[in-house]
């Protein structure tokens, strides 16, 4: 049996919920194939500790397959990200009150990691079951980049992690209502996608090929 690992975060940023998290826990006891029992953990939204966690469960479950789940408040879509990079630049201190400004995550790594999940695969799924996902191009500079810098800089030097990747998921309904003008979905949609998304990540061998570039 090799585990799937799923993450989410805590709230940060003045909200009371994070929909990572809402949606992640929300997997506690889901089963979706025997063979792929399903962890789920929350990391904090603080630089270096969320990586040290991260390592630690990745280190106590050996998973086969991680993913990890943020909140990017104001997109309208579930977005795949495609690539990590290798700095963080904090627009606002993290929940610990740190706020890192150029700096290098991993010294000696490379400029950038891409996503080893079926990203075009996933959203052409998702699209199928109409829910609007598209690929992302960036996932930002600060805590969730972070993390995903993490996890694909263990994955490179680790094999049977097979698949690792990041996702982000707008606001839900509730904080929307906060935040008026800006997009939401709601925490049933998140699950469906996040279920949607697993499954294709199980059965899709090799990713498909599908127009998701952008023109600046
Ligand atoms: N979103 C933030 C960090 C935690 C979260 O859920 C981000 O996009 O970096």
């Amino acid at each position: 049996m090799t585990p799937i690992l799923l993450t989410g975060f805590a709230p940060f940023d003045h909200e009371t919920m994070n929909p990572s998290w809402e949606v992640v826990r929300r997997f506690q006891h889901r089963v979706i194939d025997e063979e792929y029992p399903i962890q789920i953990a929350q990391l904090p939204c603080e630089f270096g500790t969320a990586n040290a966690n991260l390592v630690q469960l990745l280190q106590q479950h050996q998973p086969s397959l991680v993913i990890c789940i943020g909140q990017a408040g104001g997109r309208p879509e579930i977005s795949i990200e495609r690539v990590a990079i290798n700095v963080d630049d904090a627009r606002i201190p993290d929940n610990a009150g740190q706020q890192p400004i150029d700096q290098t995550i991993a010294l000696n790594g490379p400029a950038a990691y891409f996503s080893t999940l079926p990203i075009k695969a996933i959203v052409k799924h998702l699209r199928d079951q109409g829910i609007p996902a598209n690929v992302s191009q960036s996932a930002g500079t600060y805590v969730c980049n972070h993390v995903f810098y993490g996890l694909m800089h263990y994955a490179n030097t680790h094999p049977t992690l097979k698949r690792a990747g990041f996702i982000h998921i707008p606001y839900l309904p509730e904080q929307a209502c906060l935040h008026p003008g800006t997009a939401s979905m709601s925490l049933d949609t998140l699950e469906n996608a996040l279920w949607q998304i697993l499954q294709t990540c199980l059965e899709q061998e090799k990713d498909i090929r599908l127009s998701t570039g952008t023109i600046c």
